[in-house]
């Protein structure tokens, strides 16, 4: 059965989606924005106090990477959190007040299940296409930033092809109709990634700084000092063309070049120790810890409405 500390296959994840949405239906909502390749539906949770008027949001998705499994667990723990700690934790009343927080519990749901049942390390969607035998595209080299320039392949062999195309994926088109149709709401765009512990922003397709750099910084360290408080976890924030490597294609460049100003990747635990393979134990301290960050970035957020 689903447990929070644990990392839970599609199946599981699935459930509990459905039975978290039904159980608390004053603060949660679920919406299908789309099926992925292999027909599995992408189901957005919408987290937020109902209101008369449209309120602004935040969108944040795990698992764009399949074997990146304490994202995923990421996003479950803070639609939990999110739940439990309304009514109790003023910052995060305030927040649900007065926005909406749009979670994707898993992004690249067939790759997920794939590392649940065939291959641990595996990383790119499970999409195919006449002309090749091998099977997948990055679903973050995919995005229409800067698409295949620099750090992506042409080869669908890589474990970083861009794809054929910008939004080739079916699920990177779902997730960016999503947020242009939700463009005017959506303040912030998170996604979670493992592992590095760093906190990135834009750009990572070019080495220019974006507009806001140094806004960006500022938040992102006050974020990484918020993570640090709870057990000295160190993160380093940056640009991700300096601070990880070059690479075009990213959910997080393509958010912010469409005029989402506040847009981060977390690089969760570890820093190579276990890498990908990062134990159980670790779900809920790194879980809490985070917790602080993405807090951090959204009471900034709402400040700056
Ligand atoms: O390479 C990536 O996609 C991310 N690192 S990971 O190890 N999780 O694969 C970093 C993404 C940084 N942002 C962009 N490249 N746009
Ligand atoms: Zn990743
Ligand atoms: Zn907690």
């Amino acid at each position: 059965s689903h447990s929070y500390t644990k990392y839970n296959d599609w199946n599981k994840i699935q459930s509990w989606i459905a039975s978290i949405s039904s159980s608390n239906p004053s603060l949660i909502s679920k919406q299908v924005i789309g099926n992925t390749y292999e027909g599995r539906p992408m189901t957005v949770l919408k987290l937020g106090k109902k209101s008369s008027s449209t309120k602004p949001a935040i969108f944040m998705d795990c698992g764009i990477h399949a074997r990146e499994w304490i994202s995923p667990a990421f996003c479950q723990w803070f639609v939990k959190e999110a739940l439990s700690t309304y009514g109790s934790d003023s910052q995060m009343t305030s927040l649900l007040n007065q926005m909406d927080v749009f979670v994707l519990p898993v992004f690249n749901i067939d790759g997920y299940d794939y590392t649940h049942k065939s291959n641990r390390m595996w990383r790119k969607t499970r999409s195919r296409k006449s002309g090749s035998s091998c099977i997948g595209t990055d679903p973050n080299r995919n995005f229409n930033a800067g698409w295949c320039s620099t750090g992506a392949s042409n080869n669908p062999c890589s474990d970083t092809f861009c794809g054929y195309k910008p939004e080739s994926e079916i699920e990177v088109k779902n997730v960016a109709d999503f947020i242009r149709r939700n463009k005017s709401i959506i303040k912030a765009y998170i996604t979670i990634h493992s592992y590095s512990q760093l906190l990135l922003f834009p750009y990572s397709y070019t080495y220019e700084l974006a507009a806001h750099h140094s806004e960006l910084l500022k938040v992102a360290e006050g974020a990484s000092a918020a993570l640090r408080s709870l057990y000295g976890t160190r993160y380093t924030s940056g640009p991700g063309a300096t601070t990880i490597y070059p690479a075009a294609g990213g959910s997080d460049d393509w958010a912010y070049d469409l005029g989402v100003k506040y847009s981060y990747t977390f690089e969760l635990r570890d820093t190579g120790r276990y890498g990908f393979l990062l134990p159980e134990s670790q779900i809920k301290p790194t879980c809490e810890e985070t917790m602080l960050a993405v807090k951090y970035i959204a009471a900034y957020v709402q400040k700056n409405l």
